[in-house]
């Protein structure tokens, strides 16, 4: 059953993911109970007017305790993260917000009897010595990247949290995220985002990835229906705390052709930086038959109905 009388905490409301699943928790769950907080990254003018918005830094433990009393909370998703390619650049920094940010939030959240706690993971979670085709839930995690050494540890504490005080945390490893929002910041992924803009505006992008790269991801509306199916799935049936997630998997070379069939003059060329190692050392594709089967997790988009609708968008509002 449903719980529709939420009071929902997110932190880090103005990121990629943050600013979109607002609107959708908002809508679910009404304008009041949903708490948007960001620190630095002004937040959209749709969430200051759809409901509260507070200042927050995920570093100070006493102001995550203090919206909690204040605002009656049951529910967070902890959504603040510095992504890998940024990470690399500052991986103390990334090591302290991605990780003493969530041992916060998970403090506060057992001693306040936090109801749900919805908090991320990665693909970024795995490393070169794991299956990239069809990637199982259960496999080696030995990343390379600061970003993805502070997941491992983050799955391990939320497994850690859930079985010794009875916390229930729930996580994904999501791939990359396609939305056309908020550009992401600081991701490999990010390609698949930037290529939609330059497509548009530009008509040639320059991809930072190799043409045969193929790296799961998945499009924002399937990302809000997977973080509100999780935070709803009956705690019975889930046989673990992090799953495995994906929506769809292709090269850089097959988005820019379905990009392509919508603007024919779109050109591509391929400089791989830094971020190519990273990628490489990602899945290819993803075995999320554990989320299928334990809640239900079936997205929707394919690469040519998330194009398409990517385009519709963009093109409005460029
Ligand atoms: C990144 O590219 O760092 C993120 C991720 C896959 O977690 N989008």
């Amino acid at each position: 059953m449903m719980n529709m009388s939420r009071k929902i905490l997110v932190i880090g409301s103005a990121g990629q993911i943050g600013s979109e699943l607002v609107p959708a928790l908002r809508k679910k769950y009404g304008g009041e109970n949903v708490i948007a907080t960001g620190r630095r990254t002004p937040l959209p003018d749709a969430i200051k007017k759809s409901g509260p918005v507070i200042y927050l830094d995920a570093l100070d433990k006493n102001s995550i305790a203090k919206i909690i009393f204040e605002y009656e909370i049951d529910t967070i998703f902890h959504m603040a993260s510095i992504l890998s390619a940024t990470g690399e650049k500052i991986p103390q920094t990334a090591w302290d917000i991605n990780l003493n940010g969530l041992i916060n939030v998970l403090e506060v959240a057992r001693s306040y009897k936090i109801d749900r706690v919805i908090w991320p993971s990665s693909i970024a979670a795995f490393g070169p010595t794991t299956p990239r085709e069809n990637t199982p839930n259960i496999t080696v995690l030995q990343p390379t990247t600061m970003y993805g050494i502070t997941k491992v540890a983050g799955e391990l504490l939320a497994e850690y949290y859930y079985n010794k005080y009875n916390l229930d945390i729930r996580s994904v490893r999501l791939p990359g995220i396609i939305s056309s929002e908020t550009l992401p910041g600081g991701g490999t992924t990010d390609y698949a985002v930037e290529i939609f803009y330059e497509a548009i505006k530009n008509k040639q992008y320059t991809c930072f990835l190799k043409e045969d790269t193929v790296l799961p991801m998945l499009y924002m509306p399937d990302c809000n229906k997977c973080m509100i199916d999780l935070l709803e799935a009956d705690n019975s049936k889930l046989k673990r705390r992090v799953y495995n997630l994906t929506g769809i998997s292709f090269s850089a070379g097959e988005i820019a052709a379905e990009i392509k069939k919508h603007i024919p003059e779109f050109k591509i060329e391929y400089k791989p930086d830094f971020r190519q190692a990273i990628a490489d050392s990602w899945p290819k594709t993803i075995d999320d038959s554990f989320a299928r089967e334990e809640w239900g997790w079936n997205p929707e988009y394919d690469l040519e109905s998330m194009t398409q609708d990517m385009i519709d968008i963009l093109s409005k509002r460029l």
